[in-house]
């Protein structure tokens, strides 16, 4: 008899800027400034110039972690940024892609927060390739449930398009 896995994982496709959530996950880079495109500029665009002031606050963030800060003018009422690996195929970059999910979901329990929807870090601009960084999401999220299994939070993950959502629903085994 085959063991059939079963995900608490959310699949959204949209913009993870309209979402009502506890937080929304940045796919950010190093300096936490504005990005050029992507999620990150939609993010800023979206919450005006004072989240800009409050990055600056932070002092930037290494690849693999997540700094928090309020939701300023998005429905979401905080911001959790964290920084992805630029895709290159070296050892490392799946180990640093998933701490980005467990520590956005570390910092999201430290913070009493209770939903939160994440982008797909790494598959855009910094070009991890969408399968490989769909079932490394999947396994990192699955991981961490399994590891606070009495917390409760709703785990939303944004597919931009629907080719996105093609390619989680099959890293989730949904197809
Ligand atoms: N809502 C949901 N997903 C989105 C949105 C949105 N509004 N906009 C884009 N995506 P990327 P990265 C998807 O490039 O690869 C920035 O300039 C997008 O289709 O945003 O981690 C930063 O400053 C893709 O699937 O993030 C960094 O320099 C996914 O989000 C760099 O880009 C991630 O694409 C980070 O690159």
């Amino acid at each position: 008899m085959s063991q059939i896995q079963e995900y608490q994982i959310e699949l959204l496709v949209g913009d993870i800027t309209t979402l009502p959530v506890d937080a929304i996950v940045n796919a950010a880079n190093k300096t936490l400034l504005a990005g050029l495109g992507g999620v990150d500029l939609a993010i800023h665009s979206a919450a005006g110039p004072g989240l800009q002031t409050e990055c600056w606050t932070l002092n930037g963030c290494e690849t693999g972690e997540a700094k928090i800060t309020g939701g300023h003018a998005l429905p979401a009422k905080h911001i959790i940024h964290t920084v992805g690996p630029v895709y290159t195929g070296a050892e490392e970059e799946p180990l640093l892609l998933a701490e980005c999910y467990r520590n956005s979901l570390n910092l999201a329990k430290e913070n009493d927060l209770h939903s939160i929807a994440f982008p797909a870090i790494s598959a855009g601009s910094y070009g991890y390739p969408a399968e490989e960084a769909a079932q490394i999401t999947v396994k990192a999220i699955d991981a961490w449930q399994k590891e606070n299994p009495s917390y409760d939070i709703r785990v939303i993950v944004v597919c931009f398009d629907e080719e996105m959502l093609q390619v989680y629903r099959q890293a989730m085994g949904l197809l």
